[in-house]
């Protein structure tokens, strides 16, 4: 019988799912996965961190909506890649992590590098397995991938040990399936008597509003979601992935879902793939709904419905497959309706706090405000582009400036577990998947240090991301809120402040990319005209000033238990 070495088995299953990127960290036990991956043109892309690995394929997951894998090498490399993990599982986010632990025959004997893996990731993995007969290795890959894929997606982690790696098998035992042979395709319906309901609930209401997750992005549900708002005229407000799902210069979007003016008036609210945490205020802030309000909840997580707030209909569904039999069925019980006066009010109200922002962005002070970065970015960058954010006020202002006209235009590094640190990998891993898009990482300085190593991946690699620094030289959101509680300059520095002499420009130099300080506001627009032309990593150190505030410090400032 023929043989076959355990990489040609992890990498058959790659291939079958449409891997083209593996990212990871070298570790002597999983360098026979690499022969196989470079044999079979599968590009490894080697970071500077486990974490970094993590976070480039989750990042690749967001920007592509397929599994990302990551290949770690064995005890302390997985380890470092369990903040990543937990950040992706936070996202629902496909990440199919492969490792490789201690030879299995000596497990429990105090080896070199061993740990106790499953209870270490269990908490932030959907699904977790050691692999212990070589001949096995494409099944469990096959399951590993079913799992993560397979009703809210998650991290998933495969384990297979040093000795199972180095091990033969026969080939004929491995199995490549097609994915359509081994896992679900189809969508999750939601149930049609339920789907009715709520449709006669939205018809019915006279102010209704439809909040959009995350999930109608994972589901590719942006047109059915746009179609079906159409229909029946009524607003929109997005969050965290689905930003830019439902165009933000369409008359019917009222902008982020997240700290939102206009949902405290809607009298039924339809959220559609998203959890009502915190940042929706738990679904009762009254700050922004009214105690009247009722609540239909379409998610693919039983769990996810209904958990923070009463609802009328709960519809356990795949978000575009549910959005689909809504339009249906509306198209069946009316005709298509014109946006209400409340749908035209909110979206001319947005309008009007758009401008008030226009104005306050315009500004020649030094340091340069943030807001006119903010500005200067959205007007200099092309339609296409895309952005990560990173960072406290940073990605808090990126939201209010910048403007997401499709889907995936704008990626959240942190997600709902609001985790620093991951905009450089998972930039890397956005430029990768779409290298013909312009892709801008807008971070602040606290969140770019964590992982500003990257930056020689990106310089191995030859990723000409741009890392545009919102450099206030602090952590900023923490020190705003610390001076709205306590109103002291002092206290609210103590801690929250950094260093002012650092230069991220002659550091990214250093490593071998290139880079710029920014410290006047008339100087952004040519350095992001030579930074995106440059066709290199470029790092542009902005320096901004600390005095402004964004409205995710006064809510930090002023949490309470609802
Ligand atoms: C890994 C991690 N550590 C700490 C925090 C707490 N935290 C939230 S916002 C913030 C400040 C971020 O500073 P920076 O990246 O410079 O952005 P800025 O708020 O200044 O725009 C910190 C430390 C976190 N969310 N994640
Ligand atoms: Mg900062």
């Amino acid at each position: 019988m023929p043989q076959t070495d355990s990489g040609k088995a992890v990498v058959g299953v790659l291939k079958a799912e449409g891997i083209t990127h593996v990212f990871s960290l070298p570790g002597g036990e999983i360098l026979p996965i690499y022969d196989a991956l470079e044999a079979e043109g599968i590009q490894i892309i080697t970071t500077r961190h486990e974490q970094a690995a993590g976070n480039a394929a989750d990042g690749w997951a967001r920007v592509t909506r397929t599994p990302g894998v990551c290949l770690l090498p064995m005890g302390p490399g997985i380890v470092n890649a369990v903040p990543a993990l937990a950040q992706a599982y936070q996202m629902g986010s496909p990440v199919v992590a492969i490792t490789s632990s201690i030879s299995h025959k000596l497990v429990e004997m105090d080896a070199f590098e061993d740990l106790d893996l499953k209870a270490l990731v269990s908490s932030v993995t959907k699904w977790t397995r050691r692999c212990v007969f070589p001949h096995r290795i494409s099944e469990y890959l096959q399951k590993a991938f079913k799992a993560s894929l397979t009703g809210r997606m998650a991290p998933v982690l495969l384990d297979i040990p040093k000795d199972i790696i180095a091990a033969p098998s026969e080939e004929a035992e491995q199995r490549f399936l097609k994915p359509t042979q081994y896992r679900p395709m189809g969508r999750l319906l939601g149930d049609p008597i339920l789907v009715k309901k709520a449709v006669i609930l939205l018809l019915k209401a006279e102010r209704p509003v439809i909040i959009a997750g995350s999930g109608v992005y994972w589901s590719r549900a942006c047109k059915e979601l746009v179609k079906f708002a159409e229909y029946l005229g009524i607003p929109v407000a997005a969050e965290y992935l689905a930003t830019g799902c439902f165009p933000q210069n369409h008359p019917l979007s009222i902008g982020n879902a997240i700290a939102n003016p206009f949902t405290r008036q809607a009298d039924m609210i339809l959220v559609v793939g998203a959890r009502l945490d915190e940042f929706l205020g738990f679904g009762r802030d009254p700050s922004f709904y009214s105690e009247d309000t009722h609540f239909i909840h379409v998610d693919i997580e039983p769990d996810a419905i209904a958990k923070n707030r009463p609802v009328s209909v709960g519809i356990l569904g795949d978000a575009k497959a549910v959005l689909m039999q809504m339009l249906q069925t509306a198209k069946e019980l009316t005709k298509k309706r014109k946006a209400s006066n409340f749908a035209k009010q909110s979206r001319v109200a947005w309008e009007q706090l758009f401008e008030v922002l226009e104005k306050d962005a315009d500004s020649d002070e030094v340091p340069i405000k943030p807001q006119r970065l903010m500005k200067e970015i959205r007007e200099f960058a092309s339609s296409n582009s895309l952005f990560v954010l990173d960072g406290g006020d940073t990605t808090a202002w990126a939201y209010l400036y910048l403007r997401a006209n499709h889907p995936g235009q704008i990626i959240g590094s942190q997600g709902p577990l609001g985790h620093l640190g991951a905009g450089l990998p998972i930039s890397l891993a956005a430029k990768l998947a779409r290298p013909e898009t312009p892709v801008y990482l807008i971070s602040g300085d606290g969140s770019f240090m964590f992982n500003v190593s990257e930056l020689d991946t990106a310089v191995r690699h030859n990723i000409p991301v741009v890392a545009i620094v919102n450099n206030d030289c602090a952590w900023g959101l923490v020190y705003h809120t610390r001076l709205l509680k306590t109103r002291s300059e002092e206290r609210a520095s103590c801690g929250t402040l950094l260093n002012e002499r650092a230069r991220l420009d002659k550091l990214a130099e250093g490593l071998g990319a290139r880079g710029e300080l920014v410290t006047k506001p008339d100087e952004i627009r040519p350095a992001l005209k030579r930074a995106t032309e440059s066709g290199q990593p470029y790092v542009l150190d902005v320096r901004v000033s600390r005095k402004y505030m964004t409205l995710l410090s006064q809510i930090f400032s002023t949490k309470r238990d609802y």
